[in-house]
């Protein structure tokens, strides 16, 4: 009897959505953090990556700049292995549903929700002039998120707190409006879910750092990445373990290392135990990123733009037919739909 109920029970299909913004040059944080996740999940799961330029434009952008970081951020998922046979890749504006969902959810939204995003407050801080979509982000990814019935988003830590708003505002509508949305988890790494800034390992490595010192860039040369290890900012104690409150600059380095060479953090300790300076752990992780980001820049100086173009066109067809559903069916829910 178990055995039949079993056989018989549908599973249920595993959809995975995520997006970066083209607010600069994709940094190995990002790659580390979110796309590698995207790598292990394409081909499991109905995959769906987004070049999110709507969220982007919440700080300000110089448009030339704008146009160019979104088509080289598609560049970059398909140069770091995303296929679009197995994955939708397209551009959020290019998707209207997007931006209307996101209005009807904004109606459900509480602003003391939205005040509470740690992101919000980081990125407003400071700033004379508070801009309302900086404040209202969460909810146009909640839209994301929502529109396309996913299971899972893969992203790096920094987005955990939005990703549970999306699954309050998914239980929030369902219950006044009736089962409408499924409700995401999120699926973020254990280790190098935040990458640390270069320059200060106590905040997360950023697009947008002031310090160019702060991130390794996907772009970056090899004299750019060895300049900007050596500058890593360690510690004065002389040797190499993991602890990420006493040694974060180190911790870091060692996360990075661990990731790109598939070595585990405890064989790295094993490996630097004798060493007194950090000259061989920054070596180390120069080297290995230098031999990884030329492997990745040699891929995507193959890809031309048309390509690009081509596949984001195709992703944003396929997009819009799953999306536009979602939005009916919202609209009807809500009375919106005569
Ligand atoms: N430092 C990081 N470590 C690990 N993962 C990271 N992500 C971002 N920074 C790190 C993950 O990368 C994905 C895309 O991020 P995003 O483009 O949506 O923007 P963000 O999270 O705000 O990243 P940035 O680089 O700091 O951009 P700016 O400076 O423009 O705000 C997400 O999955 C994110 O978690």
């Amino acid at each position: 009897m178990i055995m039949k109920s079993s056989m018989t029970k549908t599973e249920p299909k595993k959809i995975a959505f995520s997006g970066i913004q083209p607010s600069g040059i994709i940094h190995i944080g990002n790659y580390l953090g979110s796309i590698q996740l995207w790598l292990e999940v394409q081909g499991h799961y109905d995959a769906i990556f987004s070049v999110v330029n709507l969220h982007a434009i919440t700080v300000p952008q110089n448009p030339k700049d704008l146009k160019a970081n979104t088509l080289n951020a598609a560049k970059t998922f398909l140069a770091s292995g995303i296929d679009p046979e197995k994955a939708t890749i397209f551009v959020q504006s290019d998707v209207p549903e997007h931006a209307q969902l996101y209005w009807t959810l904004g109606t459900i939204t509480k602003l003391s929700e939205l005040y509470l995003m740690t992101q919000f407050k980081d990125k407003s801080q400071g700033t004379e002039t508070v801009l309302s979509g900086l404040l209202t982000y969460p909810v146009l990814m909640a839209a994301d998120i929502l529109l396309y019935n996913t299971t899972t988003v893969p992203v790096g830590d920094d987005q955990r707190q939005h990703v549970e708003l999306a699954r309050e505002i998914a239980r929030r509508f369902n219950d006044m409006f009736g089962k409408t949305f499924v409700v995401p988890q999120a699926l973020i790494h254990k280790t190098g879910s935040r990458i640390m800034g270069l320059d200060n390992p106590g905040k997360k490595m950023s697009k947008s750092a002031a310090n160019k010192n702060n991130y390794i860039a996907l772009t970056d040369t090899a004299a750019d990445v060895a300049s900007k290890i050596k500058k890593a900012v360690t510690d004065s104690e002389g040797s190499i373990y993991y602890d990420i409150d006493k040694k974060p600059g180190v911790s870091n380095l060692l996360t990075i290392l661990s990731l790109i060479t598939g070595s585990s953090i405890k064989d790295l300790e094993k490996t630097y135990r004798e060493q007194t300076t950090y000259a061989g752990l920054k070596n180390d992780t120069t080297t290995a990123l230098v031999d990884f980001i030329s492997a990745f820049q040699k891929r995507y100086r193959n890809i031309s733009d048309a390509e690009v173009k081509h596949h984001l066109d195709l992703g944003a067809q396929k997009a819009r037919a799953m999306a536009s559903q979602k939005l009916e069916e919202v609209y009807e829910r809500m009375g919106l739909s005569l």
